[in-house]
């Protein structure tokens, strides 16, 4: 899979992507990411990017013109494109959209806005999807991207080991996770539960399940709604809620 970006901050991405599990799956060539300067697509000996917004208010709009000229000479290859820019007026980014995205024959490329806005037209002309990462304030598009880049870098195959991807697709999806231990079997008078130490992986995989089920219930509920729940499941929150009444 192939990323570009475009940014005015491109060191951000390089620390992130020189790092652990995107660093690996670079290394393997299971995606590639090109990061571009927007300062270098400007033509004023200034590197101009930025100018006060027409009809007046707070803040500065980014320049439609750098862009323009940035998309043009990255798409000057003839790859087949898709332009993603992060916006707080985007789609929510979500589990589907990373899963969606991960199969993606096009190149991905983004577009990351800084100060108040991004001019208008460069959305109109040049971007087929906007996206946000949630309804927070942040000060740029170049986290909500190593965001959706990183959710879609361990779906590829090969990113991770295959061991993640069967949890992926069977257990865990639309539930919270169950609690994890490791040694010591006992620390600071804390206790391990026992049947983790049982040995018995039929106990085990309920007691994991009815505890997942058990977090998702208290702490997001939504969640539990759009849940594909089997026969079994619906039994043991019956039983959960019985029990904690
Ligand atoms: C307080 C400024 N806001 C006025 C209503 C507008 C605004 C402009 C620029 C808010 C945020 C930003 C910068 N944010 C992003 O570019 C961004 C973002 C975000 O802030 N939250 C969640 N997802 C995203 S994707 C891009």
């Amino acid at each position: 899979m192939k990323f570009d970006i475009i940014t005015i901050f491109p060191a951000i991405f390089d620390a992130y992507l020189s790092e652990s599990i995107l660093k690996r799956a670079i290394q393997k060539g299971i995606f590639e990411a090109k990061v571009h300067n927007l300062r270098d697509f400007t033509k004023d000996r200034h590197k101009t990017v930025d100018d006060s917004p027409y009809g007046g208010g707070p803040g500065m709009v980014m320049k439609a013109a750098p862009f323009f000229d940035a998309v043009r000479a990255i798409k000057s290859d003839g790859a087949d494109t898709l332009t993603i820019m992060l916006s707080p007026q985007g789609k929510r980014f979500d589990q589907n959209t990373a899963l969606r995205l991960s199969k993606e024959q096009r190149r991905l490329l983004f577009l990351c806005g800084r100060y108040e806005a991004i001019d208008e037209r460069v959305r109109d002309a040049l971007v087929d999807e906007e996206i946000s990462i949630g309804d927070y304030v942040l000060t740029g598009g170049e986290l909500p991207c190593l965001v959706i880049i990183d959710g879609i870098v361990r779906l590829l195959p090969g990113a991770l080991g295959d061991e993640g991807s069967a949890r992926e697709e069977s257990f865990s999806w639309g539930l919270l996770d169950y609690p994890h231990f490791t040694r010591p079997p006992e620390f600071e008078g804390l206790k391990v539960p026992e049947v983790l130490l049982s040995g018995n992986h039929r106990e085990i995989s309920r007691w994991r399940r009815k505890e997942a089920l058990r977090r998702t219930l208290h702490r997001r509920p939504d969640l539990l709604e759009r849940s594909p729940l089997s026969d079994e499941d619906r039994r043991l929150l019956a039983k959960i809620k019985e029990e904690e009444r």
